[in-house]
């Protein structure tokens, strides 16, 4: 079987201690299956960059550091100060650069020199989300015919947010040189259809022929998902610890979490308003329920991070400033990550997960959330609609996060909720996970992409994979 050369931003190398979010449990099992190389940035920025190889096992791992300027303009930049805000629907927050933009495309063209140094003609090619979007066309100007795939882990809005941008024009439709789109929900892929058939003429259904010679691209819905059964065994072995029976231990009452890294698209002011408002209407829960915020920082060098940090200490110093008592804070905000482990406890240990981005490609908290739980008790999800998840977990208790009212009113609905009815949705949550589970993504996505799929020829350009 070909190599498969797994391109990202950042890379998780083994036994270093990397986390480049969810992704490393997500390409588990194709770096358990084939032989890999995973290509992408160090996290170290230094004038004059350099390449290092690491090998571990049959699979290698090609780090690559960033010129200060690249990281300014290419990740600080147009990665997250232009795409990630319009793909999160954000248009307000899209500070766009023609600076920005070149030095993202110019890291796109170094990524390319680096693939190219180790890229056999068998070789199977997967880029990773909105970083890379130009990687194939960089690839394809150098002449490789390789079968290259693209998934992109966070939504794709639709055309009327995506032409806000300016160069979309160039930047979009260099999509079309890849073998294989895949998103988070058939929402995404619609919408990226809608793009083209507006922008580019192109039929909206989704066979497509775009991009250059006589290749077809396709597109399909891929869901990622968690290792589920790992995770319930995690978590039960993890509820005794000594960590989390002191966690346990120090709360009095109810226990809910949330986890999400400190991003404006996880809603998190917004939620602590929702549960200031449940305090505010239900007296009956001082006291008895402690809601706790776990929020490693990310991106602090961005000015709309920094403000939503101050916004979110601001909300949680409010509420505990009204309802605290000398011996309960109904908040306890914690700013530190924590190993998959003790997450995996934290979450079983929880009656509620509260979980409501404003928008999110999928959202992995949810999904570990539902596996971690005990299903002969199990705890309440409460999940914004806007999260790619909440496609597949219809009997979570689905939210409007723009609407702190019906949020606390859901927070009300959930710590009262009986235990029959709990388990009942939970059984469905859990069958859910199972259908989509993680050892079976990258399998998906590379059949779909690979070599076998093309040699059906017609007969595969017409359909839509899923
Ligand atoms: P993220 O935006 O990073 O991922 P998410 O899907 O929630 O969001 O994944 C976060 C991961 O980081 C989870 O596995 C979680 O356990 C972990 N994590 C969060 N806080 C942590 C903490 N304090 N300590 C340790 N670990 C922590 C992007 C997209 C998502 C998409 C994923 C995967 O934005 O929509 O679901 O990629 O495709």
């Amino acid at each position: 079987m070909a190599r498969v050369i797994l391109i990202s931003n950042r890379v998780a190398i083994p036994k270093r201690g990397t986390h480049p979010g969810g992704l490393e449990v997500a390409l588990k099992a194709t770096l358990n299956k084939h032989t890999c190389v995973w290509l992408g940035w160090s996290g170290e920025v230094n004038e004059s960059p350099g390449t290092q190889t690491i090998a571990e096992g049959k699979n290698s791992y090609v780090i690559t550091d960033l010129r200060p300027e690249d990281f300014d303009e290419y990740y600080n930049g147009f990665a997250n100060r232009v795409l990630w805000p319009i793909f999160h629907y954000r248009l307000d927050l899209a500070e766009f650069s023609r600076r920005d933009l070149s030095g993202y495309l110019r890291v796109n063209e170094r990524f390319a020199d680096e693939v190219l140094k180790l890229l056999g003609p068998d070789d199977i090619v997967w880029v990773h989300d909105y970083h890379l979007i130009p990687l194939a066309k960089a690839l394809r100007a150098r002449g490789r015919h390789n079968r290259i795939g693209f998934f992109l882990h966070i939504p794709l809005p639709p055309p009327e947010s995506l032409t806000a941008m300016p160069n979309h024009e160039a930047l979009i439709p260099s999509l079309g040189d890849y073998d294989l789109l895949g998103f988070q929900t058939d929402g995404d892929a619609a919408n990226f259809a809608r793009y083209l058939a507006k922008e580019l003429g192109t039929p909206s259904h989704m066979s497509l022929r775009l991009g250059t010679g006589d290749r077809a691209m396709r597109i399909g819905t891929f869901p990622v998902g968690v290792e589920t059964r790992e995770f319930t065994r995690m978590a039960r072995r993890s509820m005794k610890t000594t960590f989390v029976q002191r966690v346990v231990d120090s709360i009095p009452g109810f226990l809910m979490i949330g986890v999400d890294r400190l991003d404006y698209s996880k809603g998190i002011t917004l939620r602590l308003e929702a549960y200031e408002r449940f305090l505010a209407a239900h007296s009956e829960w001082r006291g008895r329920i402690t809601y706790l915020q776990i929020t490693p920082k990310s991106r602090s060098q961005i000015k709309e991070y920094a403000e939503m940090e101050a916004a979110v200490n601001a909300a949680a110093g409010r509420i505990n400033g009204t309802y605290s008592e000398a011996s309960w804070s109904p908040v306890r905000y914690v700013n530190r990550p924590y190993s998959r482990t003790a997450l995996a406890g934290m979450y079983r240990a929880a009656h509620v997960g509260l979980v409501t981005p404003m928008r999110d490609g999928m959202n992995l908290v949810a999904k570990e959330y539902v596996a971690a739980q005990d299903p002969d008790d199990p705890g309440v999800l409460i999940l914004s609609r806007f999260a790619g998840a909440a496609d597949e977990f219809r009997e979570a208790l689905l939210v409007n996060p723009y609407d702190p009212d019906a949020v606390g009113a859901a927070i009300a609905r959930a710590v009262t909720m009986p235990r029959e009815e709990r388990m009942g949705r939970h059984r469905e949550l859990y069958a859910a996970l199972l259908r989509n589970d993680i050892s079976k993504w990258g399998d998906k996505f590379l059949k779909a992409l690979g070599p076998q799929e093309r040699e059906r020829g017609e007969r595969i350009r017409d359909s839509l994979v899923s």
